[in-house]
């Protein structure tokens, strides 16, 4: 895709009323229609670039002044886009907004696509696609944490490291190249010795998707799922966490029969709150339940966090006990609800059956015990997290896929090595490798993709 070359006008403060707005245009005839449309307090010598000049948002067709505003010309090559860029602060109401808008399109300039700036800045090379994703990601950034990580991924992060392994692996491409040359060089270097520079670059690939995890969670929420037999309070529970009625909460077993997903907010962690219909013998439920129950397991499987419930007024069941020792191993917590109605015996009796499984008595129903809950919640996410944001790490489902399918390659050409292949084999597996994570920075990367990429972006951007 190549940059076009016409000028681009777009609102790049967001719909509705507030103190400023500003209209920004990019592209060639930028400073001609600064000119055009407004006129500065202190005369054309005042319009330096990169200085805010006062003045007057003036619409020459109509006579008659639209605002009185701010402007900023930033010349090529030292703006945003690379190109001349220029900017109006005006009143930010909706009316004035448009109608300055649309002065500078009736003075050449094109009303802008969505993202079609940072799309600019990529394509004329200010930026690589990472840090044009991370744009957006900072823009729809859900909680301090994952600002704060798309804020490093737009200085170019992870771009760096990126480009590092990349180069590391060309130069294993230049030694292949030589080896195949000169087969009879002494220098030349043996698969051994191929083999440990490859796995140096898939160690540092490795490294980047463990944090990958992390980093989703990070910016989608981790996914915590509440589990256990029906009746347990699930749904209470849930309601009592988003501190609203999300939930359909009956004393009749099986009210909850799809699952129910709501973000959460605890403690600045992002979390992916997921009712289920709890675990019963399938021969018990109906039909429309049984697939609840199916859904319940799937839920299970693809949560990062467990919420264990259960009835504490109750014995344990044998489906607890089974669920307690199905899930050995996961991150999870034991939560005994209805300690209301609960005998201190009873819960100290379940306290005593969970083991070594962290574990928390609450009422959902009085709200008895949900601050240590969230608290836990915290602990049980929050070191990670704080782990993440000191370190560079992945949290694009997009650049995940791009990294796997560099190791992948690069596993190949190891194991093409270690066969003792001519080493020229492997050669093929390294330059997929090199185009994989090309696909991170946008060093190869079709259209198609950027298209995808750049719809996500909102207006002015
Ligand atoms: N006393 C008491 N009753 C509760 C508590 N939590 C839930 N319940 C009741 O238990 C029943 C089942 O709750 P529900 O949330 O639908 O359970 P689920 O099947 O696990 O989703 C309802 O009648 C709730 O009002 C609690 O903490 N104390
Ligand atoms: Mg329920």
């Amino acid at each position: 895709m190549e940059a076009s070359k016409d000028t681009i006008a777009a609102i790049a403060t967001p719909m509705g009323r507030g103190g400023i707005g500003i209209v920004r245009i990019s592209g060639p005839a930028a400073h001609q229609i600064l000119e055009r449309v407004f006129i500065p307090r202190g005369g054309a010598e005042a319009m330096e670039p990169r200085r805010l000049a006062y003045g007057e948002v003036y619409d020459h067709e109509h006579q008659v002044a639209l605002d009185q505003a701010m402007a900023v010309f930033m010349p090529a090559p030292h703006s945003f886009t690379t190109e001349d860029v220029v900017e109006l602060q005006c009143h930010g109401g909706p009316q004035v907004m448009h109608a300055v808008l649309d002065l500078t399109l009736r003075e050449g300039a094109r009303l802008a696509t969505p993202g079609e700036f940072t799309l600019r800045a990529f394509l004329n090379g200010r930026i690589d696609l990472a840090q044009a994703e991370a744009v957006c990601d900072l823009i729809e950034a859900k909680t301090p944490r994952a600002a704060s990580l798309a804020a490093r991924q737009l200085a170019g992060v992870l771009s760096k490291q990126v480009l590092s392994i990349e180069e590391g692996l060309l130069h294993v491409l230049s030694l292949i190249t030589v080896a195949v040359d000169f087969p009879e060089d002494a220098d030349a270097p043996s698969n051994g010795e191929l083999i440990q520079l490859l796995d140096q670059q898939r160690l540092r690939i490795d490294e980047l998707l463990h944090g990958a995890e992390l980093g989703l969670s990070c910016r989608e929420g981790v996914r915590t799922a509440l589990l256990g037999s029906v009746n347990a309070g699930k749904s209470k529970l849930m309601n009592a966490l988003l501190q609203r009625d999300r939930a359909i909460v009956t004393s009749v077993p099986g009210t909850t029969r799809d699952l129910l997903e709501e973000p959460l907010n605890i403690g600045g962690i992002p979390i992916i709150l997921c009712d289920t219909a709890g675990l019963r013998p399938e021969e018990e439920a109906d039909e429309v339940e049984k697939i609840g129950i199916k859904r319940s397991y799937i839920a299970l499987e693809q949560a990062q966090l467990l919420l264990l419930v259960i009835d504490a007024s109750l014995p344990l069941s044998g489906s607890e006990r089974k669920l307690i020792t199905e899930t050995k191993g996961r991150r999870r917590l034991a939560v005994f609800n209805k300690a209301d109605i609960a005998s201190q015996d009873r819960i100290n009796a379940h306290l005593a059956a969970a083991g070594g499984v962290p574990s928390i008595v609450i009422s959902a129903k009085t709200g008895q015990g949900m601050d240590e809950l969230r608290d836990a919640i915290r602990q049980q996410c929050g070191d990670e997290l704080d782990a993440v944001a000191v370190s560079p790490l992945v949290n694009n489902l997009r650049h995940i896929e791009a990294l796997r399918e560099a190791q992948q390659h690069l596993e190949a050409a190891i194991a093409a090595l270690d066969e003792d292949l001519p080493c020229d084999m492997a050669g093929i597996d390294i330059e997929n490798a090199c185009s994989a994570l090309g696909k991170i920075t946008g060093n190869s990367v079709s259209d198609e993709v950027l298209k995808e990429i750049f719809s996500r972006f909102c207006l002015g951007k």
